[in-house]
């Protein structure tokens, strides 16, 4: 008997054509379109001469149902139809039909033109915004749609992924128009819904009403169901009664700091009372411990003065502790080659450093979001290796020994979280540095794929195959950092549109219960170490235990790929991100690895013939790679690889760096260059003495990377989420 437990704690009500089962973690509450211009006087919806009292009943069971599923922990998402100002996303069908009509007196006004609620159906004005009593919350989803379904050129599908929903509880206006459209598409795209009889209501009578929910739970099912709201209230009411006890316990003791990090844990404890300050001085104390542990993990600090400051700023802006953006009060740290205004960016190379005028997209975004920074942690020179042993700030070590590498070149970061000083960490992943460095240190490392955050304002090591990365506690806290930072950004010349190829989400299968992972052959896992290669093999029988298919596949893509990073020509763009003649001018000043490194590229002389050569099977390993994670019965979902083949004493690597750091790579180089996603997840300890055949008490960590095709991030999150939490159930 599996103890794997994939989420699916699911609930039942009544509906027709029978009753609707869903599995509360993958379930999301859609609201469409309750906004003032198709529900109030003087709106669009008035102006075209719908029926006002008709559309209006649903408003107050609406609004039942949304703090229903609030308090239930749903995820919620709201739409809004409407276009922009220049009116350049409306479709000429939209402003012409009705009004061309013969003997129209209706349609006088139509979208984009001036009514009294502002511009009719336009973003930005007051008509177009949600009603008062429904407004969003912070955190929750609003989807901007232009059409009257929900997905047509919008972002929701890939929102609704990324949360890894599977079915849609739906209501909104109107319901023979964008509530009927909705679910049609949802269905399309493989989406379960259930539609809302009294939360959806439209323009026309009871009769209209009726037939249109008929024709969607018509022939057994055949676009979705149709349920009441009553008993659903029902099976809702119990989970939002042990959450609301919960907040308003009277805080005659202020709640106590239990030091658990994790985003939802600390989220929760906020709700309930938790002083920021608190968990502040609790960190500044454990940080202060951890220098004399380890003295290598930052390169700057912020004061524990400043920090009490931003926090006791943070909760006064944030009074209303029901309505706390997602981040609110969540510590973190960055890699010290992001910029943050007013500090100092050191690439651990003095020669580089320099104060940032203004702060990395990323930074931006997560502090905008409520968190709250701590500082700059140590890395490997020019983000150059994956060993953690390459800066002038000292050499951090293995949160589990003070002999073994952190791993590089995300060093600091990694242990930063490790050791449990912040809940995230912000890092880069060009080679393997967010992935190395967290599965050296018991935590989650993400590399979502390349180009979907934006990574201006960081320094490049190889810009062509940068990419953000995440260091984080949990696979969960990842998947919510990458929905907050996922973005399309223009000035980003990497960045990659956001709407994503659309493949359609198994409600049941894929994502809930049975998936295909591949593994290297015996031959490239023959570089491992032996306790690597055992606690490989156990992963392997663990994931087949959680209904993993072990499916074989074509490796030589992924190794081929790998050779290309550090063999071929691509290294040559480390050095084409520094200034001209920075090598000659700064060589006293580099690492001495580091300058060897560089010294080795200058002197392969490689030439553009070479470099085009490699591009070109660059194009080619990625597009077999991309076969290997095709929409097809032959793809498999995931590629399944030891993070790294062993783990390296400090010792070790000083005797012989530029080896060793190599080695670390092999199952890390190829993710970047063939755009690909990956996430290192923890998969347990084993004995230190098991590797070192000598005496020892301690552990060290093992972990895996679960890496699949280009902007497959939200499949493959959630595979590792669920191996994540098959493994703890089964530790516990
Ligand atoms: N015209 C009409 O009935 N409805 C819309 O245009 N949009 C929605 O239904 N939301």
């Amino acid at each position: 008997m599996s103890s794997f437990n994939n989420g699916t704690d699911s609930l039942t009500f009544d509906a027709k054509p029978y009753a609707f089962t869903f599995p509360l973690k993958h379930t999301a509450l859609l609201v469409i379109d309750m906004q003032r211009d198709f529900l109030l006087e003087k709106g669009f919806g008035e102006i075209q001469g719908g029926n006002l009292e008709a559309v209006q009943a649903s408003i107050a069971p609406t609004k039942k149902l949304l703090e229903a599923c609030r308090g239930a922990g749903m995820t919620v998402v709201h739409t809004r139809e409407g276009h922009k100002p220049d009116m350049s996303d409306c479709p000429s069908s939209k402003l012409v039909r009705q009004a061309a009509a013969p003997n129209n007196t209706q349609h006088k006004l139509v979208i984009g033109e001036k009514g009294e609620l502002g511009r009719l159906l336009v973003r930005g004005e007051y008509g177009h915004d949600i009603i008062d009593e429904l407004q969003p919350l912070p955190g929750e989803v609003v989807i901007d749609k232009p059409g009257k379904g929900s997905f047509w050129n919008t972002e929701i599908l890939h929102k609704l992924k990324a949360r890894a929903i599977t079915h849609l509880i739906v209501s909104g206006v109107t319901t023979e128009c964008c509530f009927a459209t909705s679910i049609r598409e949802a269905n399309d795209r493989g989406l379960e819904c259930c539609g809302i009889e009294e939360a959806t209501s439209g323009y026309n009578d009871a009769c209209f009403k009726k037939s249109t929910l008929d024709m969607i739970h018509w022939s057994q099912g055949l676009f979705g169901f149709i349920g009441t709201l009553q008993p659903l209230l029902d099976i809702l009411a119990p989970l939002a009664v042990s959450s609301r006890n919960a907040e308003s316990t009277p805080p005659q003791t202020p709640p106590i700091f239990d030091g658990d990090l994790t985003i939802p844990s600390l989220q929760q404890a906020y709700r309930n009372g938790l002083s920021l300050v608190t968990v502040a001085e609790a960190l500044y104390d454990k940080i202060e411990a951890y220098q004399k542990t380890d003295p290598a993990v930052w390169i700057h600090l912020e004061s524990r003065d400043n920090v009490i400051s931003a926090a006791k700023a943070l909760a006064a802006k944030y009074s209303d502790r029901k309505a706390l953006p997602p981040l609110f009060g969540i510590p973190f740290s960055v890699k010290d080659s992001i910029d943050v205004a007013g500090l100092q960016t050191t690439t651990a190379c003095p020669p580089l450093a320099h104060v940032a005028s203004t702060s990395a997209v990323v930074y931006d975004r997560v502090v905008s979001e409520g968190a709250l920074f701590i500082g700059k942690t140590n890395l490997d020179q020019l983000a150059t290796g994956l060993t953690g042993c390459r800066s002038p700030w000292g050499i951090p070590h293995s949160v589990y020994h003070k002999d073994y590498i952190s791993g590089g070149s995300s060093s600091g970061n990694a242990v930063s979280v490790g050791a449990g000083l912040v809940s995230f960490s912000l890092a880069t992943d060009t080679a393997g540095s967010g992935r190395v460095p967290p599965g050296f240190n018991g935590v989650v490392g993400y590399k979502p794929t390349r180009g979907t955050i934006s990574f201006r304002g960081v320094t490049p090591a190889c810009l062509s195959l940068d990419c953000i990365a995440l260091t984080t506690c949990t696979v969960s806290d990842a998947r919510t950092l990458w929905q907050i930072l996922e973005d399309f950004d223009s000035s980003d010349p990497y960045s990659k549109p956001t709407l994503a190829f659309e493949r359609h989400v198994n409600s049941i299968g894929a994502q809930a219960k049975s998936f295909k992972f591949g593994i290297p052959p015996p031959e490239a896992l023959a570089i491992c170490s032996l306790p690597a290669r055992r606690m490989f093999n156990e992963t392997v029988a663990k994931l087949q235990k959680m209904g993993g298919l072990l499916t074989s596949f074509d490796w030589s893509p992924f190794q081929k790929a790998g050779q290309l990073l550090y063999d071929g020509t691509f290294v040559s763009e480390r050095l084409a991100s520094l200034p001209d003649d920075f090598l000659e001018k700064n060589r006293s000043a580099l690492h001495p690895v580091i300058l060897e490194l560089m010294d080795a590229v200058v002197a392969r002389q490689s030439t553009a013939v070479q470099a085009y050569r490699d591009l070109q099977a660059k194009a080619l390993y990625t597009r077999q790679a991309a076969q290997v994670f095709a929409y097809a019965a032959s793809g498999i979902d995931v590629l399944v690889v030891p993070t790294a083949p062993t783990h390296w004493t400090i010792k070790e690597v000083l005797a012989d760096p530029i080896k060793k750091n190599s080695i670390l790579g092999e199952f890390t180089h190829c993710g970047n260059v063939l755009d690909l996603c990956g996430a290192a997840v923890p998969a347990g300890t084993y004995p230190v003495s098991e590797l070192s055949g000598k005496e020892d008490e301690g552990v060290l960590p093992f972990s895996v990377t679960f890496l699949s095709g280009s902007r497959l991030d939200a499949e493959m999150l959630e595979i590792a989420r669920r191996f994540e939490e098959a493994f703890k159930a089964e530790a516990c």
